[in-house]
């Protein structure tokens, strides 16, 4: 899962975009950079590590210039090198620099095609190189046309190849900054602008709503599937469906778990979703249960405490936040390697004891995808004292690996996999556990917006809405991304990255 972000502004960008990305850091911990232009040079820095590692004092007096994109990377198909990280650069036609979030599923096809009729060389086995090679490719061949005109039908002509998931911005040197979304728009991205001391507007396109809140600039609109936003360096704004919309299918993983719940994503409230998950998972305990004895309701935090406050109302039991983590410590379900975050759980999460002992204990999660800290935790509140230890899951069963940009890794890591709702609750050491059901979680996104008509629910119902996604392909995945080939690529650099985090 990655963040992105561009600016258009009326003095120098760096700082801007730093504090951007500061906001867009839960979208990944992995690799940070920032492209800015003073329209003839590029300046680029990009390396392994969170934000606040990846900028130094002098890498940022080097970021000149009113014009950027940014990126935050968590690896979804591609190594964990630096040489990955974004934005990424190819010098012609102009110089272009691309930051994508999302996961092209024809990738390979696109690097063949490209090497064999353009002679264009993929040096990563990075996705976005290859889009960014497709757009470039697609540019250069409208000859030396540089109007909006021209950048929004290579858009099209990106569109009507490139299959998968993608939410960009991209970066002409001399020229503006585009931001587009895949036809589906599964991926988020939105735009917003901000007025200038002397009258001047600046704009900002970006994957969330709250890097606009926090800058200061006024949401404008999200991009909407087969969309495209093009600001050009002086500041004016054009907007275009450059293909044809083939659904709304925003991921609901962003409302789960993934986004700031302080985000509006596609109209959508994620705060307003989460809590609505609550009153409907309390719902299903009640119908599970009706005379269940739960004395406290206890969120695994930090997300799924949106969740838990409301369920607690409505069950009329207590909250209790008796779990306390260490926020200093990154989130353990991104970290790349099972041996680094399973060592990991302990160090960031304790217990209050006193909230536990002799109590019937229903814990909230707002998912289980491997299920390994969610065993510990559980471990951890039978260590404090508990009578009982449920469980509730403000998602379904995660069943399906996601191809659209979430390290969802592989269906034989996921604890759901091949295994009935029992057997997981004996696995994961609890009395009895209740898992959100997926027409409710639907209806919590769903309505909201009446333009969004689906989401992306693949990794609980195994349906891709690109229609490209057989068990071959699935199959593909799994050898390129299990822990093991990442660990192969990345040898010995886990713990370092762990430390350099927490330092
Ligand atoms: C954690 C959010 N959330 C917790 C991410 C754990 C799955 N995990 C998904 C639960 S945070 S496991 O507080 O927002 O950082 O099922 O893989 O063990």
């Amino acid at each position: 899962m990655c963040g992105v972000v561009g600016m258009v502004a009326q003095s120098s960008v760096a700082y801007h975009l730093y504090d951007a990305l500061t906001i867009l850091q839960h979208r990944g911990q992995d690799a940070a950079g920032i492209a800015t232009t003073d329209h003839r040079r590029l300046n680029l820095r990009r390396a392994n590590g969170l934000v606040r590692n990846v900028f130094r004092q002098e890498d940022m007096d080097t970021l000149h210039g009113n014009m950027g994109i940014a990126h935050v990377r968590y690896p979804t198909a591609g190594s964990q090198s630096s040489e990955e990280s974004q934005p990424m650069y190819v010098n012609s036609p102009f110089g272009i620099c691309l930051a994508h979030n999302g996961n092209l599923t024809n990738d390979r096809d696109l690097s063949k095609l490209l090497y064999e009729s353009e002679q264009r060389h993929i040096n990563t086995s990075s996705d976005s190189e290859v889009l960014l090679n497709i757009f470039a490719h697609e540019l250069a061949s409208r000859g030396n046309a540089d109007t909006a005109d021209a950048f929004f039908d290579t858009v099209a002509a990106v569109a009507e190849q490139a299959v998968g998931a993608y939410a960009v911005v991209a970066m002409i040197i001399g020229k503006g900054i585009i931001g587009f979304r895949d036809p589906h728009g599964i991926r988020p991205l939105c735009y917003g602008k901000r007025e200038t001391r002397s009258g001047r507007t600046e704009f900002m396109i970006t994957s969330e709503s709250v890097a606009l809140d926090v800058l200061g600039f006024e949401f404008v609109a999200d991009v909407l599937p087969g969309q495209a936003v093009y600001i050009s360096h002086d500041g004016e704004l054009h907007v275009r469906q450059c293909v044809p919309r083939k659904s709304y299918n925003p991921c609901v993983f962003e409302f789960v778990y993934f986004a700031r719940r302080d985000s509006v994503i596609d109209g959508i409230s994620v705060h307003k979703a989460r809590l609505r998950m609550g009153e409907k998972l309390a719902d299903k305990v009640l119908r599970l249960h009706p005379d269940h004895d739960i004395d406290v309701i206890m969120p695994i935090p930090d997300t799924s405490c949106t969740a838990a406050l409301p369920m607690a109302h409505r069950l009329d039991v207590k909250y209790r936040e008796g779990l306390v983590k260490n926020p200093y410590i990154g989130r353990t379900f991104i970290m790349p390697r099972q041996d680094e975050r399973a060592h990991s759980v302990r160090r960031k999460f304790n217990t209050v004891q006193l909230e536990f002992q002799d109590k019937n204990i229903l814990l909230v999660d707002d998912s289980i995808v491997r299920g390994t800290t969610t065993k510990q935790i559980v471990q951890l509140a039978r260590e404090a004292g508990a009578r009982n230890v449920y469980l509730a899951s403000a998602a379904p069963p995660v069943r399906y690996p996601n191809v659209y940009g979430i390290d969802m890794p592989v269906a034989s890591e996921f604890v759901a996999h091949g295994q009935t709702e029992e057997g997981i609750a004996r696995y994961l050491g609890v009395d009895w556990l209740v898992y959100q059901d997926l027409e409710d979680l639907r209806e919590c996104a769903l309505g909201i917006n009446d333009d969004v008509n689906e989401l992306d629910c693949s990794v609980f119902d195994g349906r891709y809405v690109t229609g490209d996604v057989d068990q071959t392909y699935l199959d593909m995945i799994e050898r390129v991304r299990n822990d093991l080939a990442k660990a192969d690529v990345s040898r010995g650099r886990g713990m370092q990255q762990l430390e350099a985090n927490n330092a």
